[in-house]
């Protein structure tokens, strides 16, 4: 898969992306990750990439003139464009695998100013939310998706790793997790994980699941 992203703050993404998973996935040649400065689309002397809003009030947008010139480079037949902000659809495991499956993915990262709408009519596929929340810019939720969505890029994780992914696409938190030593200052691993019974383990871990997705999400339920 290629992911091309468009930032004026392209310091922020080395880092995240350098490191584990999808440094490994790079270095495989499964992700072909291109970070892009907005501004070297600009053509006057100060790289100019927002104005003041047309009807007034606080804040700047950004240009129409730089995304267009962009995206029409750096885009071709089967590329989707993202935009990350605060009112896009809610960002999902069900989305990141869904993205995992093309093969061409372009971030545009706007600031809190946000963008020109004509970018969003003419060019964004797909406008995409982090969460309920205001950042300075969309960087941080194009890292968080890019990272959710290069796990599940075929080939990246190994099959060992694959099935942990299983539980979330069930619609449920996981159960709890425990590894040696059998008890640590007092704390017991509970017995059921030590008995070697199988169908007991599996039970308990569905029960516990369950439990604690009804304690802290119950909206995931409404699946069931
Ligand atoms: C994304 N959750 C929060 C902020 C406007 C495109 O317009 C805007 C973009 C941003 C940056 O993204 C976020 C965000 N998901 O703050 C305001």
């Amino acid at each position: 898969m290629r992911i091309d992203v468009l930032t004026l703050f392209p310091e922020m993404f080395s880092g995240p992306l350098d490191v584990s998973m999808v440094r490994r996935a790079r270095e495989r040649g499964l992700l072909d990750l291109r970070i892009h400065n907005l501004r070297d689309w600009t053509h006057d002397r100060h790289k100019t990439v927002d104005d003041r809003p047309f009807g007034g009030g606080p804040g700047m947008v950004l240009k129409p003139e730089p995304i267009f010139e962009a995206v029409a480079s750096l885009s071709g037949r089967s590329t989707r464009v993202l935009l990350m902000t605060p009112a896009g659809a809610p960002f999902s495991q069900e989305r990141a695998f869904w993205l995992s499956r093309q093969t061409h993915l372009l971030f545009i990262c706007a600031s809190y100013e946000g963008v020109d709408e004509r970018v969003v009519e003419a060019l964004v596929d797909e406008e995409i939310s982090a969460g309920d929340f205001v950042l300075t810019n969309g960087g941080l939720p194009a890292m968080m998706v890019i990272d959710a969505v290069t796990r599940l890029i075929p080939g990246v994780l190994g099959d060992d790793e694959s099935a942990v992914d299983e539980s979330f696409s069930h619609g449920l938190l996981e159960y709890p997790h425990y590894t040696r030593p059998a008890e640590y200052r007092g704390m017991r691993v509970p017995e059921v994980l030590l008995s070697g019974d199988h169908a007991a383990i599996e039970q308990w871990r569905r029960e516990q699941a369950h439990r604690r997705t009804l304690q802290r999400r119950p909206d995931l339920l409404k699946h069931f």
